[in-house]
């Protein structure tokens, strides 16, 4: 930083009215000659694009949210950090810019920090700023108001973590921000601000020059050459090739690259969860119905961003055919991705593709040409049997109508809405709740799908649905767990506050997996996994002036789902399930500890 410039910055007013004074109530309008720590953290982020916050005020922020929104930024304010925190990271997810979330010191900061470290383990671009209170203080350990060092905190959950102590230095801060949340693998980014930044005055003209508008914040990396062509001559190579592609390519935003990829080169392909809608799950090509039978038949795998980790068993043991839990399957493996610490995480990777997804995939398609072999027809056809044959199954479940409803009953209603609105965002959150969902609901468009993660967490729900809603404009349907939507449920407020466009789904079985366990003591308190049974879900909403709907058959769950889009009226339905359905942890009940001792 320019010293004319540090010198500009005058030191922080310290008593309350000396703040007022200087920073007039943090309005330096553009006629004044002064500027301030305030209005330099509006500027920044403006420049750079960045003008929807998600956050909850409080000291030291107040004054920062009045005037953001003052500015003309959106400021979506929320009742649990958390929340806006997974609205931040998922928005970050949608737009490829960092989502932004804006807390409080110390608890708040805390509350924040959960979906900034979900941020970076997902590869999400995120910001977290947050208020702290007095360095001096805090240092000394002297017990200030919220007390607590946010920076060190944050930094092992976070992708880089930075503190502005001067005025003059915000510009760099954000930027440093920016750049360090989207370029290469996009992670949660810290941005300490202390409270005695904010009132800190400087000249006005040297506050804009101090400003930073990144230039190319994610350049693309270009794959070396060998890499692409050392990548080609083993998929030419396969007898039975498989493309998994992960949420890093629907991150990309290069669909249409990864769709001629597909579709040159004729490979079947399986998506993971978020990486549903990439091509359309209807698509001839897709292996989704046959999972369980192409991993461990398939030869090459080409993964396109998506890791090796638990969601796929590590590469290896008998999802992939290997011989025990822990053996190689036999594959070999083609890894296009950008970090390039990702490969030989887990198995061997024959041909590490490092660069972006959009231009690995270009020169993918540029190395292939119009002349890739098709798979051997064997293959192919194997494949397509399976995919017949479970198709018919799930067709068959799906047609069912039992009393109570249970996931398939109620599942075929959300598949047959969300193929009449492709459009239409899905979050999802639950174990069997989610399962079932990612099984039955067809996804036909990119970035519509929106669930727990790598982490499989519980608590994404309505924190998704806010920001689907604000940064997609689209109609939001959340299909939820009772469990899982507890987590964040006191958002139906926010929901109502805004109007958003969202229909909340509660898969209702009145506990966490499944409704009907008991205390085996006989005792007086439930069973840890249980609920109040027939709770009533849906007057959540219409308490803060939305719908609310019971339902206990698809037809009833029909006829409120359609309502809801038509009038796009923030919605809740209790959609009532067999309290028997649902098995412990869905379909990872295999991690479980007890589990894992009779293996
Ligand atoms: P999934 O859970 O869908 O399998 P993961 O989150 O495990 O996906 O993997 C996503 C991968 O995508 C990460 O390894 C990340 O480095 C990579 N990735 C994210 N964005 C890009 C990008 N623009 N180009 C290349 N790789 C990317
Ligand atoms: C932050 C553990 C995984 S799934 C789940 C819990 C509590 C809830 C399952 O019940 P739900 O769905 O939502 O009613 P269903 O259809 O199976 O009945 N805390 C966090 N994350 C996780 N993953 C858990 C706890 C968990």
């Amino acid at each position: 930083m320019d010293q004319a410039m540090r010198a500009a910055a005058k030191p922080a007013p310290t008593a309350a009215g000396d703040a007022t004074r200087v920073a007039g109530e943090g309005e330096a309008g553009p006629q004044s000659r002064e500027t301030d720590g305030f209005q330099l953290v509006i500027d920044a982020l403006k420049l750079n694009g960045l003008d929807t916050i998600f956050g909850l005020p409080g000291i030291p922020i107040t004054d920062l949210t009045r005037r953001m929104q003052a500015n003309g930024m959106r400021v979506i304010s929320f009742r649990h950090e958390q929340n806006a925190g997974y609205a931040a990271s998922i928005a970050g997810f949608m737009t490829g810019k960092p989502g932004i979330c804006l807390t409080v010191s110390a608890p708040g900061f805390l509350n924040g920090l959960t979906a900034l470290a979900h941020a970076t383990t997902n590869c999400f671009p995120m910001i977290l700023i947050s208020g702290s209170s007095e360095r001096e203080v805090v240092d000394l350990q002297q017990g200030d108001y919220e007390e607590m060092d946010q920076l060190a905190i944050a930094r092992p959950h976070a992708k880089a973590a930075f503190r502005v102590l001067h005025a003059e230095d915000i510009g760099v801060g954000v930027a440093r921000a920016i750049r360090a949340a989207v370029s290469g693998r996009p992670g949660g980014v810290y941005l300490d601000l202390p409270a005695k930044l904010f009132p800190q005055a400087m000249d006005a003209e040297a506050g804009r020059q101090s400003l930073i508008k990144v230039v190319d914040p994610a350049p693309r990396q270009i794959p070396a050459p060998d890499a692409v062509k050392r990548a080609v001559d083993l998929l030419r190579s396969a007898k039975r090739p498989l493309i998994v592609l992960g949420k890093g390519a629907a991150y990309a935003q290069a669909d249409a690259d990864i769709r001629a990829l597909v579709e040159r080169t004729g490979i079947p392909y399986l998506p993971m969860s978020m990486a549903k809608g990439l091509l359309p799950d209807t698509h001839e090509q897709s292996a989704s119905a046959a999972r369980s039978y192409v991993l461990p038949e398939a030869d090459v795998v080409m993964m396109i961003g998506a890791r090796l980790n638990w969601l796929l068993s590590h590469g290896k043991g008998k999802t992939w055919g290997g011989a025990t839990s822990k053996s190689w399957g036999g594959q070999r493996f083609v890894q296009i991705d950008i970090s390039p610490q990702e490969a030989d995480s887990n198995v061997r990777i024959d041909a590490p593709v490092v660069g972006d997804i959009g231009s690995c995939v270009s020169a993918m398609l540029a190395a292939i040409g119009t002349g890739f072999p098709k798979p051997p027809a064997e293959w192919l056809d194997a494949i397509a049997e399976r995919r017949t044959k479970n198709v018919a199954k799930m067709a068959e479940s799906l047609a069912k109508n039992p009393v109570p409803m249970n996931y398939h009953s109620a599942l075929g209603v959300v598949r047959d809405i969300v193929r009449a609105n492709p459009d239409a965002f899905l979050v999802n959150e639950g174990a069997n709740a989610l399962d079932h969902t990612r099984a039955v609901v067809d996804m036909f468009k990119p970035r519509k799908r929106l669930d727990v993660g790598t982490w499989g967490v519980m608590g994404i729900g309505m924190g998704y649905s806010v920001a689907a809603a604000v940064v997609g404009g689209q109609q939001v349907i959340a299909v939820e767990g009772d469990s899982a939507f507890g987590f964040s449920g006191m958002e139906c407020e926010t929901i109502c506050r805004y109007g958003l466009p969202v229909c909340v789904v509660i898969l209702n079985n009145n506990g966490v997996y499944r409704g009907d366990e008991v205390n085996p003591t006989g005792g007086r308190d439930p069973s840890p996994l249980v609920f109040v049974k027939g709770a009533r879900y849906e007057k959540l909403m219409e308490a803060f002036g939305g719908v609310g709907v019971m339902a206990a058959t698809p037809a009833e769950l029909r006829s409120a789902m359609e309502e809801a889009i038509r009038s796009r009226k923030p919605t809740l339905i209790n959609a009532v399930i067999d309290e028997k359905a649902g098995t412990e942890s869905g379909r990872i009940t295999s991690l479980n500890p007890s589990a894992k001792k009779k293996q």
